[in-house]
């Protein structure tokens, strides 16, 4: 096998002097931070799709960027050359993980026994490579979105023949999964939600949904799937509404299907915005809930309403990301997968490697400052004080559910009606977050 990115070298961390372009400025992968690793904490997976796949196709236009590594396209000898440009790409860059869907590392036949037999030829080679470099899956998934049969959804299909597809296609990505290690599997709800109510169940089709997790949940711990099942919430596109469309949403689902012991949630930066939020609000949400599983970094664009997945750059966004992630103890079975892709114009192979550099580190930047925050101590003071008056007398017994509103009335005639709240000096709090971010 040749080299495929011939000019580029291994990543090394430089420091931030540095302008070398093909070098990392903060990202130093055994800088031990906290007692363990910088690349411990973040865990970085490169996305199989975008990276390996994704050519910049938009609706206006052809693809812009040349991903046949040197094959033909939709052969399984291509198929083979995406592994071995992945693993290439991975390795020169330090990245210990991979995420996948089934149908971006083999071009998907006619039938099912055939696209198994490509996934099992290509899941052998992977696992060559996995053993040669030590890269390992951090979690993989099925498509069940792209093919027209699953146009509306798969487990929230209105066909019962589609939903047996999607089943057979889950069986068998759980397979691979389980073959190559994998720490997670992820349920993306690509096209479970509806178009119009005019036509759509809503109760069934949740239900439908359901009962494929709980299927699944089932047949992973058969085959000795031990790692966590992710879903990852996006409010909208392709449909105008998706079931699974924020953090809270998700688990208040997965509670109700009693599902929330096997799964987590997977938080993507780019579909919290979508919903509205920020990116930290849907891993506060998570966290709290005991439910981080893992995360998609990537960052969209706040003047477009769609999923952007732009390679994170603003620091602010990873400096708050790793914070609720320290705060929460880190993620166990998840990392920090690249669901991230080049610009349309940006289309050459430095380009890739860019994009992940600018990613690496922007979170390892993230890291560092998310630490300095914590450190310094003074947000984490300053919530616990704003919330004392829980801590003792009356708001002890409101918070140790020992009062009643009988009780809390009579106290009340106590209060001076015009008592206001303690301020809470939003701009006191931002004007620290500048003053570590750019220290
Ligand atoms: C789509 C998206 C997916 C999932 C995996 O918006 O994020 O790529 O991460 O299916
Ligand atoms: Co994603």
């Amino acid at each position: 096998m040749s080299e495929i990115f011939k000019n580029i070298g291994k990543i090394k961390y430089e420091g931030k002097e540095s302008k070398n372009p093909l070098a990392f400025k903060y990202y130093d992968a055994d800088r031990v931070i906290y007692g363990k690793k910088m690349k411990e904490h973040l865990s970085f997976a490169m996305a199989w799709w975008h990276n390996l796949c994704a050519e910049g196709v938009d609706i206006f236009g052809a693809g812009t960027t040349d991903k046949s590594f040197g094959a033909n396209k939709g052969t399984m000898m291509h198929a083979k050359a995406k592994v071995d440009a992945g693993f290439e790409f991975m390795s020169k860059l330090g990245i210990e993980y991979f995420c996948f869907h089934d149908m971006d590392i083999i071009p998907e036949a006619d039938t099912i026994e055939e696209t198994n037999k490509r996934l099992d030829e290509i899941t052998d080679y992977i696992k060559e490579k996995m053993d040669e470099t030590g890269i390992k899956c951090l979690w993989g998934t099925a498509n069940m979105f792209s093919n027209p049969r699953f146009m509306n959804g798969a487990g929230s299909t209105n066909s019962a023949d589609v939903f047996c597809l999607a089943a057979a296609q889950v069986k068998k990505a759980l397979d691979i999964v389980v073959k190559l290690g994998g720490k997670g599997y992820v349920f993306w709800g690509g096209r479970e939600g509806y178009e119009t109510l005019l036509n759509t169940d809503i109760k069934l089709e949740q239900e439908n949904i359901a009962s494929l997790m709980k299927m699944s949940v089932e047949y992973g711990r058969k085959i000795g799937f031990e790692g966590d099942f992710f879903i990852e919430p996006k409010p909208k596109e392709p449909m105008k509404h998706q079931y699974d469309f924020d953090a809270s949403t998700a688990i208040g689902f997965l509670k109700q299907y009693n599902l929330d012991k096997d799964f987590k949630l997977n938080i993507e930066a780019n579909h919290a915005t979508l919903a509205g939020h920020t990116f930290q609000h849907d891993l506060r949400i998570s966290a709290i809930n005991g439910m981080l599983g893992s995360i998609d970094a990537n960052q969209g664009d706040n003047l477009l309403g769609w999923d952007t997945d732009q390679f994170p750059s603003n620091v602010y966004e990873t400096t708050m990301c790793m914070y609720e992630v320290l705060k929460y103890g880190g993620m166990k079975n998840g990392g920090l997968n690249f669901d991230s892709k080049n610009r349309r114009a940006s289309y050459t192979p430095e380009d890739m490697f860019y994009g992940y550099i600018l990613g690496m580190d922007t979170f390892a930047l993230g890291l560092i400052k998310a630490v300095e925050l914590i450190e310094d101590g003074r947000i984490d003071e300053f919530v616990k004080e704003r919330y004392s008056s829980f801590n003792e007398g009356i708001g002890k017994k409101i918070r140790e559910g020992q009062t009643n509103l009988e009780e809390l009335a009579e106290y009340a005639k106590n209060i001076d009606s015009k008592v206001l709240p303690s301020s809470a000096r939003q701009e006191y709090l931002e004007s620290i977050v500048n003053s570590i971010l750019f220290s």
